[in-house]
C-alpha cells in the first residue's frame, strides 16, 4: 500500500533581477530571491549552518570549509585529500558539532580512508583552533566502506550524544548482522564511549536494517527523521526509533509483499516501517540526501515542514506532518529542476534556506525571503466617461502573471466576469510600472462595482481590490429590484423630478407594460411569462436615460 498522500508539482517561473545570477521564484504568496552564494570545484557533501554564524562544509575529496552566510568569504579549515578514499561515493562525509562549542570547539567527522588493501570509514573528533581543524581523535573506526552505500549522516541529540548513519558497504549481509556496524545507525558519548542506555550492552548499535541512511534530523517534538536510499525502489522517510530493525535487505518500503516474504519477515522482527515509502512511476528512485526542519514564518509556504533535497530528481519536498508526528498530511514539490542534483541543505536563523548541488561547478545556493508580491497594482481607480466605466490600475511589479480578470456587478454583491484583460509583462515578468486601460462598454446610468483579480501562469488567483463607478445622468439614479424576479418587481427612481415613460417589451419588442411616473413603479412582473424583458425609462424629449435587462423567472 502506498500511504503517502498525492504530490503536487509545482511548475515554477524565473526572472532575472537586476543582481547578476539571482532569480526570483514565486512560491505562491511568497517571492524568494535564490542566488548563488559560493561555487567551487570541490564537491560538497555536508553542509550544516554551524557556529560563528557560519556555514560549515564538507568536501567529498576531504576538505572542511567555513563561508560566511552573506558574503560567501570561504575559509579552508581543513584538508584531509592526501588522508581520505575518494572512490565513488566515499570521502569526507558528514559532520556535526559539539553542543557546547564555545567551551569543547570539537566538530566531529566522519570519513572513508584506505586501510592497506581495504578501505574503511571512522568516525573522529577534531579540535577548531586558531581558524583550523587540528588534533584528530578517533571515535569510531574499521566500518567497511565501499564505493557506494556509506551512510555517514552525523547527529547530536539533546542528551549529548551522536548519531551516525552507517551504509551496508554494498553487502547485503551487513545489515541484520548485530556484529558488523554497517547497516545501522550508531550511537556514542562525545568522548567516543557507549552510552549506558543503548540497546546492546556495550555496543553503540542504536538501530540497524539500514542500507544507505543519508539523512538524519532531530525534531523539536524528539523524533529523530531519516531519510534512506531505496535499492531501485522505495527510498524512505522514516523515524529512527531505538533498537529498532528497519528490514533491508529483507524489507523495501512497506511490508507489503512488494518483494517476496516481506510481511512474514515484519512480523518476526518487528520491523519500524517508513511513513513514507517513494516509489516514482514507471520505476526508480529519487534518492534522497539529507533533510530539514523548516520552522521560520518568513516562507509560509515552507514553514512547519520537513525540506528533503533530493538528488536524483532534483528537486526540494516539503513534508508536513500531523500532529503527533507520526503521519504525513501532505508532500509539495519545489524548486524542480533548478540547479540539478541537490546533495545538502539547510537553514540559518534569519529564515535563509543554503543548498549544495551535486554538479560541477559545485555551488551554495542561498533562498530567502523578499518583500515582494507576486503581482502588486497601485491606484485602481474607476471614473465615468459618457456613461461608461473606465477603469485603470497600475502594476508595480508582475511575475508570472497570465492575466486580469475583471467582474462586474450591480449590486456589490454578485459579481459577473465582464472581461479578461492579458497582462502586458513580456513573458508576464516584469519590475516597470506598467499601466492597464478597460472600458466597459455598458452604458450605465447608475452605480456600478468592478471586483479586480489576478491569475497567474499557474492558475494561483489574488483578489487586488473592489471599486465603485458613479455614472448617473442628472443625479438620477434607477434601479431595478430584484433582478432576476419571480412575482414582482420595482424600478426605483431617484432625483427624477419629471415624470418619465417607463416602458417595458419583451424579448419579441413586443410592448407588455407603460407608465408614466417619478417615482416608484411596481411592475406587474406576475402577468409576464418567465423570460428576458427591456426596462425603458424615457424623459420628455424621448431619451432613453434608463436601459436594462429584467429576468422574469
Ligand atoms: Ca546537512
Ligand atoms: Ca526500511
Ligand atoms: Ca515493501
Amino acid at each position: 500500500m502506498n500511504k503517502w498522500l498525492p504530490v503536487f508539482l509545482f511548475f515554477f517561473f524565473l526572472t532575472f533581477y537586476a543582481k547578476a545570477q539571482t532569480v526570483l521564484i514565486n512560491l505562491g504568496t511568497t517571492v524568494v530571491e535564490t542566488s548563488p552564494l559560493y561555487t567551487t570545484s570541490d564537491p560538497p557533501w555536508e553542509m550544516k549552518y554551524g557556529p560563528g554564524d557560519s556555514l560549515w562544509m564538507t568536501t567529498k575529496n576531504g576538505k572542511v570549509f567555513r563561508i560566511h552566510p552573506t558574503t560567501g568569504a570561504a575559509t579552508l579549515l581543513l584538508d584531509y585529500t592526501a588522508n581520505v578514499y575518494t572512490g565513488g561515493e566515499a570521502g569526507m562525509l558528514g559532520m556535526a558539532f559539539h553542543p557546547d562549542f564555545s567551551a569543547n570547539p570539537y566538530v566531529y567527522i566522519a570519513y572513508t580512508y584506505p586501510n592497506g588493501g581495504s578501505n574503511q570509514e571512522r568516525l573522529s573528533r577534531f579540535t577548531y583552533t586558531g581558524g583550523t581543524l587540528t588534533g584528530e581523535t578517533i571515535l569510531i573506526d574499521n566500518i567497511a566502506a565501499n564505493t557506494t552505500h556509506n551512510g555517514s549522516r552525523l547527529l547530536m541529540l539533546a542528551d549529548n550524544t551522536l548519531l551516525m548513519s552507517t551504509g551496508d558497504a554494498a553487502n547485503t549481509a551487513n545489515p541484520q548482522n548485530m556484529g558488523s556496524l554497517n547497516g545501522k545507525i550508531l550511537r556514542i558519548n562525545l568522548d567516543g564511549s557507549i552510552p549506558a542506555d543503548n540497546p546492546i550492552p556495550g555496543s553503540s548499535l542504536y538501530s540497524f536494517g539500514h542500507r544507505n541512511p543519508q539523512g538524519l534530523m532531530l525534531h523539536s517534538n524528539g523524533k529523530v527523521y531519516s531519510t534512506e536510499h531505496g535499492p531501485n525502489n522505495n527510498d524512505e522517510f522514516q523515524i529512527i526509533e531505538k533498537g529498532r530493525n528497519y528490514g533491508w535487505p529483507n524489507v523495501v518500503g512497506f511490508c507489503d509483499n512488494d518483494m517476496a516474504g516481506e510481511t512474514a519477515f515484519c512480523t518476526a522482527n518487528n520491523v519500524k516501517e517508513p511513513l513514507a515509502s517513494w516509489n516514482p512511476a514507471p520505476a526508480g528512485t529519487w534518492a534522497p540526501s539529507d533533510l530539514i526542519w523548516y520552522a521560520h514564518p518568513s516562507i509560509p509556504e515552507l514553514q512547519n515542514s520537513f525540506l528533503v533535497a533530493f538528488l536524483k530528481t532534483e528537486k526540494v519536498r516539503s513534508i508536513r506532518i500531523d500532529a503527533a508526528g507520526e503521519a504525513i498530511t501532505s508532500q509539495t514539490d519545489y524548486f524542480v529542476n533548478q540547479w540539478g542534483r541537490l546533495r545538502d541543505i539547510t537553514t540559518g536563523p534569519d529564515g535563509s534556506i543554503y543548498i549544495v548541488t551535486n554538479v560541477n561547478p559545485y555551488r551554495v545556493i542561498k533562498i530567502r525571503a523578499t518583500g515582494v508580491t507576486p503581482v502588486a497594482i497601485s491606484n485602481f481607480k474607476a471614473i465615468c466617461n459618457q456613461q461608461k466605466s473606465v477603469l485603470t490600475w497600475t502594476t508595480t511589479t508582475e511575475l508570472n502573471n497570465k492575466q486580469f480578470l475583471l467582474y462586474s456587478s450591480t449590486d456589490g454583491v454578485k459579481y459577473d466576469l465582464a472581461a479578461t484583460i492579458p497582462s502586458l509583462a513580456t513573458a508576464g515578468n516584469s519590475n516597470n510600472s506598467l499601466a492597464y486601460s478597460y472600458t466597459d462598454n455598458t452604458n450605465l446610468s447608475r452605480a456600478n462595482f468592478y471586483k479586480l483579480i489576478n491569475e497567474d501562469k499557474d492558475g494561483r488567483k489574488k483578489d487586488l481590490g473592489i471599486i465603485a463607478s458613479t455614472c448617473r445622468t442628472n443625479d438620477q439614479h434607477f434601479a431595478l429590484l430584484p433582478n432576476p424576479a419571480k412575482g414582482q418587481s420595482k424600478l426605483l427612481m431617484t432625483g427624477v423630478t419629471t415624470l418619465m415613460d417607463v416602458k417595458v417589451y419583451n424579448s419579441l419588442g413586443q410592448s407588455v407594460y407603460q407608465n408614466r411616473s417619478n417615482g416608484t413603479v411596481v411592475l406587474p412582473v406576475s402577468k409576464w411569462q418567465p423570460g428576458i424583458y427591456i426596462v425603458t425609462v424615457l424623459n420628455n424629449k424621448a431619451e432613453i436615460v434608463y436601459k436594462n435587462k429584467l429576468v422574469v423567472q
